[in-house]
């Protein structure tokens, strides 16, 4: 209908009277507001779908997040603040709030899936941009069909509840306090009720195309972030201008927002596994820990590189340095499907025990190497899915060893992000350099161009 009346022009939508007007009014949707990205229709479907054939008989209740106000009542649209929810997301790939995802999957029949969006409000849309609403729109933009009016929730859920099938609730600490769940759950006497949770959690642990081109861009736009960090890193520059420049970085290609608060620590800061206040003034000879990515897509890197602020390491610095990276690499090359997430940490620390020397005293340096190896990275930095399970093609997760020496001012890490392949992994984050004379190259090529000018002044 809205289309037909685009086609007679606003003229004739004149001329046919008050009601054409009136729908003439509510804008055709060209394209899915607010993120410039369109859903992979495909992929969306296709997990929706995966869901619901493994559940059976069943009623899924998923909701969307809500913006957040950054000023307790909310009357300024600008003081907001809006990340969409990660099940939600995974299941539309919508960043619309307030809305619901209702699944309703029968064991011997057709399936089917409900969108439930807020009505349009063109007069607040002035203030917040273009919103998709209940209708046409919705439904070619997002691929599910039904699309109602998220006033209908609660008629929609009786409904599906009248057929017996158990409810599934995405329960997690962010939708505790969807009033619906508290009703549903109060009334658990009477109604079957499931943690979703769980099932979307473990779906999630092995990513599909869509989301490992997501998790590419989001590691590619970050390592590069940091060989940019490096060339420009200078003596006696602060830890927050360091920390801008990368943060700046990872916006300028493209970054929706950073996919966890940025740790630079120099000298002994680099030591504190998540030093965060980002004020001290670097010194000559310092070593500098960033452990900082963005996210893209909804989707988060994780990258940790360590370099020395004047240019060269110290032979000191350099012997912990290659310790630490050598030991990253004797894991790396050990993944390929089957081996576990434990296994690699145990050799990891092998390794290092086996290669310290004297060079940590007679305790050896996993002494001083105080924290895990690995954790799944996706769409939370510290993804989702259980541990301890077999690799498998499509995981996606960090391998990154430190050696932290508070006694010499100093702490050396190094986070890469792999992906598991068929036969064996792929490293996501190789734009970063990682060994330690790659570092000192990059760092020296671009201090020659700075002599270069000087020299021509
Ligand atoms: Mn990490």
């Amino acid at each position: 209908m809205q289309q037909v009346v685009r086609a007679l022009g606003v003229a004739s939508a004149l001329a046919l009277g008050p009601i054409l007007a009136a729908l003439a009014q509510e804008p055709f949707v060209p394209a899915l507001p607010g993120q410039g990205r369109p859903v992979d229709l495909a992929a969306t479907t296709a997990r929706r779908q995966r869901l619901m054939d493994r559940l059976g008989d069943a009623v899924v209740l998923i909701p969307a997040a809500h913006e957040r106000d950054i000023e307790a009542y909310g009357d300024y649209p600008q003081d907001t603040d809006f990340r969409q929810h990660n099940a939600f997301f995974y299941f539309t790939m919508l960043e619309q709030q307030d809305a619901w995802l209702v699944l309703l999957a029968r064991a011997g029949g057709p399936d089917s899936a409900v969108l439930l969006l807020p009505e349009r409000d063109l007069r607040r849309e002035r203030w917040v941009g273009v919103r998709i609403g209940p209708g046409e729109d919705a439904a070619r933009l997002t691929g599910i069909p039904v699309v109602l009016g998220v006033g209908k929730l609660d008629s929609v859920v009786a409904a599906a509840q009248a057929r017996g099938a158990p409810l599934w609730l995405q329960l997690d600490p962010t939708t505790q306090g969807e009033r619906l769940f508290q009703r549903l759950r109060a009334d658990s006497a009477r109604v079957a009720i499931r943690s979703l949770r769980p099932i979307v959690d473990s779906m999630r642990l092995v990513k599909d195309a869509q989301e490992i081109a997501a998790l590419r861009r989001a590691v590619q736009l970050s390592a590069e972030a940091h060989a940019d960090l490096m060339r420009e890193a200078r003596e006696g520059m602060w830890e927050y201008e360091l920390e801008a420049i990368i943060e700046a970085g990872f916006r300028r290609r493209g970054a929706d927002r950073l996919g966890y608060p940025s740790i630079v620590g120099s000298g002994i800061n680099g030591t504190t596994l998540h030093y965060m206040a980002g004020r001290r003034r670097t010194q000559p000879g310092d070593l500098v820990v960033v452990d900082a990515a963005g996210e893209y897509a909804q989707y988060t890197a994780d990258v940790t590189r360590t370099f020395p602020i004047s240019g060269r390491f110290t032979p000191r610095q350099r012997a912990i340095y290659d310790l630490v990276l050598a030991t990253q690499q004797a894991a790396m090359d050990s993944v390929r499907p089957g081996i576990t997430m434990g296994r690699l940490g145990q050799l990891a620390r092998d390794y290092m025990r086996a290669r310290s020397g004297d060079l940590c005293g007679p305790e050896t340096c996993v002494q001083y190497y105080i924290h895990g190896l690995s954790h799944w990275i996706g769409m939370d930095v510290h993804d989702v899915g259980p541990y301890g399970l077999p690799l498998a093609p499509g995981m996606v997760f960090t391998i990154e060893p430190g050696i932290y020496l508070p006694a010499e001012s100093f702490g050396v890490r190094i986070e890469d992000c792999v992906l598991v392949t068929e036969t064996g992994y792929e490293l996501l984050s190789g734009a970063a350099p990682r060994r330690a004379e790659e570092v000192e190259r990059l760092m020296a090529e671009q201090r020659g161009g700075d002599g270069q000018r000087q020299r021509s002044r």
